[in-house]
């Protein structure tokens, strides 16, 4: 299978690499796709050193498959000309995630949308695939009325740029002559959190919150459910964490919502209080399951529950799910 990697130098294309060689993805050649500063450099996988390629040179190699992490411009321009040139396209961009014509999967959930006329796939936004991990089982079960969903995200989630700034910020902190990396979100990111993840929409949301609030609708095919969305970055790098209120249709016990969440491919239970076990982005990072615990009844309504879910934003998030979306296309025999 020839594959290329579309921002195979970013952080999310570094782990699209590390995913591929892990699952031994079925690939002959690896064209791995990055901007011009990058052309030429070498990239290595599964022991072999691929020479970084330009757009335009990688749609004349003719790919298969095409895995994109490079920016939904990138994406809105380039992925219909992946697309013509007999390439199957998974997109991790927003770009097409809300278009009506292109398929939102998360293949535990709704891998069977997808169709051999398929060109352009996109993968959902890091936070609301770990949220829907969760929803989906308790939909199955109970049906869902009302969503209230608090995130705590990942500098991973901005990119290298804003990793550098939390580094650098706490180099500074150590040592105050330290230099300064440049600043990527609008205050410090250090000892601090910003209520704004990406930019704010005209209606006071952000684009963050929006994702998280359209993009379930869509994977879930559920349009019956409200919900509502507040998106804070903060100080962290293995993951993103999220507090959500889940109000169901049909009441519950508590012991059969852990043993139905128990049973979702991708979802892990980790809800023993006694033993201080609970999710945290410092042991998911690097990890593909969405980890969910802290499960207990709101009482201050009927049918409601708190829980906390957490997972690998770069992984499962991102990378995984695109390499598992490509992986169903293989299983299919549709590239
Ligand atoms: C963040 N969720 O953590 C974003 C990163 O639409 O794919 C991914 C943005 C996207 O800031």
């Amino acid at each position: 299978m020839k594959l290329a990697v579309v921002g195979a130098t970013g952080m999310v294309g570094q782990v699209m690499l590390k995913v591929l060689e892990e699952r031994n993805f079925p690939v002959s050649e690896l064209i791995p796709v990055a901007s011009e500063k990058s052309v030429g450099t070498k990239i290595s996988f599964k022991g072999n050193a691929y020479e970084v390629v330009s757009l335009e040179k990688a749609v004349e190699l003719k790919p298969k498959i095409a895995l994109f992490s490079a920016g939904g411009q990138t994406s809105l321009d380039w992925a219909p000309k992946f697309a013509e040139a007999g390439c199957t396209v998974v997109d991790n961009s927003s770009a097409w995630r809300m278009d009506a014509g292109k398929k939102l999967v998360v293949p535990e959930i709704n891998a069977d949308v997808l169709t051999k006329d398929d060109k352009i796939i996109a993968n959902p936004n890091c936070s609301t695939i770990q949220l829907v991990m969760v929803l989906e089982p308790l939909r199955k079960k109970y049906g869902l009325k009302r969503v209230i969903v608090s995130t705590y995200q990942s500098v991973t989630g901005t990119g290298k740029n804003a990793v550098n700034q939390l580094e650098s910020e706490i180099e500074n902190y150590i040592s105050p002559n330290s230099s300064a990396a440049e600043k990527v979100y609008p205050y410090p990111i250090f000892k601090n959190a910003l209520p704004q993840c990406d930019v704010f929409s005209d209606d006071f949301y952000t684009k963050e919150e929006l994702k998280l609030m359209r993009e379930p609708k869509k994977i879930l095919r559920d349009e019956g459910f409200g919900i509502s969305a507040t998106a804070v970055r903060v100080p962290v790098q293995g993951g993103h964490s999220e507090s959500v209120n889940i109000e169901l249709q049909k009441d519950f016990e508590l012991e059969e919502v852990r043993e139905v969440l128990s049973q979702m491919p991708g979802v892990k239970v980790l809800d023993d209080l006694e033993n201080l076990q609970y999710p945290m982005p410092l042991f998911a990072e690097g990890k593909d399951e969405v980890f969910v615990g802290r499960i207990r009844r709101d009482f201050s309504q009927p049918n409601t529950l708190n829980l906390w879910i957490v997972a690998d934003n770069l992984r499962k998030g991102a990378a995984t799910n695109t390499v598992q979306i490509a992986e169903y296309l293989v299983q299919q025999g549709w590239v």
